[in-house]
């Protein structure tokens, strides 16, 4: 397809079409042969298996590239609104499998790369992932991009180009040690680097007024700036020759500045500088549902959405746009407060800037902007003390004030002088912190939670008094995964299995799925879909072999807990299960025999600085070697807990999994997306009706899903109540005696100081009630070992489970966005 031309241009290549290599085995070769040589400035023979990793990127790249500036010279020349979602995280895993099967080249690449002689799995392992996120949040951005090029909507993913992303997790003596993440050591072969096209970003300084002839405005005038250079990222639609952008921020110094600034006449102060400026994009904060509060992380959160917003106005948008017809081509969707210092940037632009009124700045503002809240924990909810933020951008804090100023009038308007609302209701909180839920709220056009479940707490705990003020502004939209990697790409043996029974086109059509309930009572099918998961379990267990020399026993149910580790998902309480089904069995309470095998599988990673969090990692590797050291167990119970659980990881455990642990407290998981995962992949839910577990089991029926613990109303009815901990230790002698061996040292050495203080926590404050839904988790278990003994149920269930999960792809989120918000088409 032809690339755009310079005028003057006569040469027919300058015309184009230049097109892609020949999609054949043949075009492949000869494409890869070429970048293998000319790239990488290496023979097939001297190569090493970085240089073909490169090579096949860079063939794939080159089959994608020339739809990718075709869609790109399409769009401009339509009029079609775009959506510009601002994440500060997006957390890909691995692309190339993704781009091959986008393409359609999986079978092309697999022969022309055995044609040369190379082996395409020892390619696929060179890849590092790029890991520029910490959980949900992060690859919720990127399933969503990708359904977005999936169904053809214009989409600019906007975010940070991380030089480390999320620390890579080691043990040591059954401790979490982080390492850095140093994901670009071997260059990125994805991605397009654009120096030239950098942006200054502006910090600090101060404000003055100045007379604008006749007129007097305000303006900034900052102290110090750095560059923002964008790294674009081809994200191909599947099968659809569709390819969108993720554009990601690299920091840079900004060199004529520095000299003036930070040296005056020192060469080696001036280099240091730029390590100041090259700092704002080198590491991802790794804490996952907590605000840290650091002027660097303001930092990052300034300098990624201010380069992106004048991107989008000054590149992608025609030159002397209108910009109050802005809101007909853009919506900004705020991933969490995260990006919400965006609001303020577009009105200095637009008033500052462009000298348009305020009123009119407004109007426009608040229909550009979009706010998607992610959590309901008070630690999670960003504010910016105000002296912090003065500081850092002095112009936007200003802006921020007339903001609120307008906004609390216009309720004191409605509900008259009632202070105590005001106070509620103000941007700015008694302390002196800029809240950012309250000024994404106020600013945008639609806020939604990520569940039917969070959506409601939101709206009737979170934000009430917003509801009341803004009807029709409170939404939901259930969070999805993309089945093309979680499914196609991760399930190989499931997907066959799928078209054979349907036929295809579930894969962008997922609600089709349903068509496999029939199936459900096909004994053939069954035993087909038995063989699938035993065949993915041998595949995990030689993952787990090479990577960590851990061994998976063939008869065992896979019982798995994969996410970030926080007190609220409640690993204790998992933990506390396996302590007490062991205790039963080395106790003589139960014949081992008698309870299936079992292998507990634990994936997470904590936050570096959250103590509890890390100990509780440490109790699941004590109790796992126990556990598995023990003879009275062997063959019945083990506990493995890979380090280092990622994207990549995840794609191969969640399809082996046949129990999926979703057992947060009821009202603390805002949706949960790995619970989606697990069931689009036929693994049954044991779980609480929180976040998205909700809409799970309604979807897949109670008799397919293992319900326990309280629910949010009661969990409130307790606090209101009076939660006492120990009082449920008292009335369970089973869960007694989990917490003693544990309190005791039994999984220590006898050393009972280690892990005392997690028991003494759960004895006297115990936030997430893990002790009160103890007896009703562990009678869920129980239920969950007698259905695992009737195989052909158990399967049942399972085809179950995938055939009703359709409504969990990300296609399904997206199409609910752009009808609920974001109101925009697809490009034909
Ligand atoms: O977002 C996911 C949800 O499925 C999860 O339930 C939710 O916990 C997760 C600050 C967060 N909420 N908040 C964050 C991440 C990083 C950070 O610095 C907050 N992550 C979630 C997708 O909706």
């Amino acid at each position: 397809s032809p690339v755009p031309a310079p005028a003057g241009a006569t040469h027919p290549l300058a015309i184009g079409p230049v097109g892609a290599p020949e999609a054949t085995v043949d075009g492949f070769v000869a494409q890869y042969l070429r970048n293998l040589n000319f790239d990488r400035g290496v023979t097939l023979s001297a190569s090493t298996a970085n240089d073909r990793f490169y090579a096949l990127a860079y063939t794939v790249r080159d089959y994608l590239v020339a739809r990718w500036l075709e869609g790109v010279r399409r769009y401009r020349a339509s009029d079609r609104k775009a959506v510009c979602y601002l994440s500060a995280e997006y957390l890909l895993g691995r692309q190339l499998d993704n781009n091959l099967l986008a393409s359609g080249l999986s079978d092309i690449a697999a022969e022309a790369l055995a044609q040369c002689g190379v082996d395409i799995e020892e390619l696929r392992a060179q890849e590092v992932e790029p890991g520029l996120g910490n959980g949900g949040l992060g690859r919720l951005a990127a399933c969503f991009i990708d359904s977005l090029a999936t169904m053809s909507v214009p989409n600019v993913g906007y975010g940070i180009r991380y030089e480390y992303g999320i620390f890579r997790q080691t043990f040591e003596d059954g401790r979490q040690v982080e390492q850095p993440d140093s994901w670009l050591e071997l260059g990125s072969p994805w991605e397009f680097p654009h120096p030239e096209a950098a942006q200054t970003i502006s910090f600090g300084g101060s404000t003055e007024k100045y007379d604008d002839g006749g007129v007097t405005r305000s303006r900034w005038v900052p102290a110090w700036s750095v560059q923002a250079v964008p790294y674009n990222y081809m994200v191909p639609g599947y099968q659809n020759g569709r390819v969108n952008t993720l554009r990601l921020w690299s920091s840079r110094a900004n060199h004529a500045f520095d000299l003036s600034v930070f040296n005056a006449g020192d060469y080696v102060e001036a280099v240091r500088a730029q390590t100041f400026a090259e700092n704002i994009s080198k590491v991802l904060y790794p804490e996952d549902s907590t605000a840290q509060g650091k002027e660097l992380r303001l930092q990052q959160q300034y300098f990624f959405v201010a380069a992106s917003i004048r991107d989008f106005i000054d590149v992608v948008l025609p030159e002397d746009f209108d910009l109050t017809r802005l809101p007909e081509r853009a919506i900004f969707q705020l991933n969490d407060t995260h990006p919400v210092i965006g609001v303020p940037e577009l009105m200095r632009i637009l008033v500052d800037e462009k000298k348009m009124e305020w009123d009119a700045a407004w109007a426009v503002t608040q229909q550009c902007f979009a706010y998607t809240c992610h959590t309901l924990l008070p630690e999670a909810l960003e504010v910016w003390p105000i002296d912090l933020l003065g500081r850092l951008l002095p112009r936007h804090l200003e802006i921020i004030y007339r903001i609120n100023e307008e906004f609390l009038l216009a309720v004191r308007e409605r509900f008259g002088d009632d202070e105590a609302r005001i106070r509620d209701m103000s941007i700015i909180s008694p302390d002196g912190a800029v809240r950012m839920a309250f000024l994404a709220t106020v600013a945008g056009s639609k806020v939604n939670g990520v569940a039917e479940l969070h959506s409601q707490l939101l709206r009737e705990k979170v934000l009430p008094a917003f509801d009341e003020f803004f009807p029709g502004k409170f939404t939901n939209v259930t969070n999805g995964v993309t089945p093309r990697r979680f499914v196609r790409l991760a399930n190989p043996e499931l997907s066959a299995l799928i078209t054979e029974a349907i036929g295809d086109g579930w894969l962008t059509d997922l609600e089709r799925l349903r068509e496999l309930e029939p199936f459900a009572d096909d004994a053939d099918f069954r035993t087909a879909f038995g063989e699938m998961k035993a065949a993915n379990k041998r595949r995990l267990a030689a993952t787990l072999q090479a990577r960590d020399g851990l061994t998976i026993a063939d008869d065992h149910m896979l019982d798995v807990m994969v996410k970030r580790l926080h007190e609220y998902k409640r690993q204790m309480l998992k933990l506390l299960h396996i302590v007490t089904a062991y205790d039963r069995i080395v106790s003589g309470e139960v014949e081992a025999s008698s309870v299936p095998g079992r292998t507990f599988v634990f994936g997470a990673k904590a936050a570096p600085g959250y103590d509890m969090a890390k100990r509780i990692i440490h109790l699941i590797n004590a109790v796992g070697s126990v556990v598995n050291d023990d003879p009275r167990v062997e063959g019945r119970l083990k506990v493995l807990f890979p380090p280092n659980y990622n994207v990549t990881l995840a794609e191969r455990i969640i399809p082996a999994a046949d129990l999926s642990e979703q057992i947060s407290l009821a009202g603390k998981e805002a949706s949960g997306t790995g619970n989606m995962k697990f069931a689009l992949n036929g693994a049954l839910t044991v779980g609480t009706d929180d976040g998205a577990n909700v809409e799970i089991r309604e979807l897949v029926g109670d008799d397919n899903f293992f319900l326990f613990g309280m629910s949010e109303p009661e969990v409130e009815a307790l606090w209101a109540r009076g939660y006492t901990p120990a009082e449920f230790a008292e009335k369970d002698a089973g869960l007694g005696r989990a917490l003693d061996l544990i309190g005791s040292g039994a999984f220590s050495g006898g050393d009972a100081s280690v892990f005392a203080p997690i028991v003494s926590n759960l004895m006297n404050d115990d936030r997430f009630m893990v002790l009160a839904d103890y007896t009703s988790y562990i009678a869920a278990q129980d239920r969950v070992d007698d259905a695992y003994t009737d195989t052909a149920a158990w399967q049942r269930s399972a085809v179950l489970n995938v055939a009703r999960s359709g409504f969990f792809s990300s296609d399904r989120s997206m199409r609910d966005y752009i009808d609920r918000i974001w109101h925009t088409e697809p490009l034909g």
